[in-house]
């Protein structure tokens, strides 16, 4: 069965950026796999392979085609001839010491940060996932799995509510079909949604019982520390029966950021408020005298677990906005050394 590109999230944002005839031809496609050298595209005729020449392999990831994309493909439909301007991007830093930016999906409406009613839930980590969403420009939704195994999952919703004033928290037993109205209610016909988080948390679960069957592999955790397996090892988007789309990513390791300032303070909004009544206006919240936020801390309205994490954020996003910064102007300076080498092989080849 064949669906319109409007099934697939193609909303007025996107149409203006084609022509009437990249649509008649059938060049206009949303990108659902991607692979090494290659990625799936879907269209209005269906899915089909499509392979990422040199000209995309060379440039930097997030300049490349990524999950959720809508793309326009050249005459012959076997390559990307252009990306359409994204509406959101979700991104990290890649693990590791170079500080590589990492795309993980594009175009997406909300994210659900999915975690789980055990030892793997964290408000540190949550702060981290929120952060990241705020910058890409999505609505996050928490959505909290395995409430059938908690002896007490509603201490794990008031938790997770603590992490930043206004966001949803979903409670769900990811193994109910029946039982999905709360999480499914944020799903609307052509809505895009990603479903991030740990390992194990039950990610391919709820898309499997949002799809009604199986589309994704899922896999045991480990009991001691309830760990998950990595069972998913590529992103993929997916279209539901009763309309929206899910994008599934393998669980992430590690999520380290960089260039988050304005979603830090989103999240840690009300650190950010109490700041402005410090006495000294580049107070680090230490042990400087009137310090609004120590004291908050101290009479019990801000943990001081959250105070940490959020100094640990702010330094972290600055060293990793720093190295990223370097490495944008070296990455810029290569791709102008290609183009030009590039262009005086073209010429020798065709002396005019
Ligand atoms: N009881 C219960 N089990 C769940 C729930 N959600 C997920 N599980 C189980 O948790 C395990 C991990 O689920 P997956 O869906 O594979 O987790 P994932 O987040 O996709 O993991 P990765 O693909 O490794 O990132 C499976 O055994 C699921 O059956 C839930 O709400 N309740
Ligand atoms: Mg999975
Ligand atoms: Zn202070």
């Amino acid at each position: 069965m064949t669906h319109s590109l409007e099934d697939f999230g193609f909303v007025p944002h996107f149409a203006r950026q084609t022509t009437p005839d990249e649509i008649e031809q059938d060049r206009v496609a949303r990108v659902t796999e991607v692979q090494r050298s290659a990625i799936t595209v879907t269209g209005s005729t269906g899915e089909r392979p499509v392979t990422l020449g040199r000209k995309w392999l060379d440039r930097p990831a997030e300049e490349r085609p990524t999950v959720g994309d809508w793309v326009v493909l050249d005459a012959q439909r076997t390559t990307v001839e252009r990306v359409l301007e994204r509406k959101s991007l979700f991104r990290r830093v890649a693990a590791g010491e170079k500080a590589d930016v990492q795309v993980i999906a594009a175009n997406i409406d909300i994210l659900f940060v999915v975690t789980s009613c055990n030892e793997e839930f964290s408000e540190s980590r949550l702060e981290r996932y929120l952060a990241l969403a705020a910058e890409a420009g999505a609505l996050p939704v928490v959505v909290l799995t395995k409430t059938d195994l908690a002896g007490d999952p509603d201490s794990y919703v008031d938790r997770a509510r603590c992490v930043q004033s206004g966001v949803a928290v979903e409670p769900v037993n990811a193994l109910d079909q029946e039982a999905l109205g709360g999480v499914s209610a944020w799903i609307e016909p052509g809505s895009t949604i990603a479903l991030v988080g740990s390992s194990g948390v039950g990610k391919s679960t709820l898309l499997n019982s949002l799809a009604g069957h199986d589309i994704a592999a899922t896999g045991d955790i480990r009991e001691d520390d309830k760990q998950g397996r990595h069972t998913t090892t590529h992103r993929s988007l997916h279209l539901l029966p009763g309309g929206g789309l899910l994008i599934d990513v393998p669980g992430i390791r590690e999520l380290k950021i960089a260039g988050v300032d304005a979603a830090l303070a989103t999240v840690f909004d009300d650190i950010e408020k109490l700041a402005k009544a410090c006495r000294f206006a580049d107070c680090q919240h230490h042990s400087e005298p009137g310090c609004a936020v120590r004291s908050a801390v101290e009479s019990g309205h801000i943990d001081s677990r959250r105070l940490q994490n959020y100094r640990k954020l702010l330094r972290e996003n600055e060293r990793n906005s720093a190295t990223l910064a370097e490495q944008r102007s070296r990455d810029k300076s290569l791709g102008k050394l290609y183009k030009r080498t590039m262009a005086a092989k073209q010429k020798q080849r065709s002396p005019d």
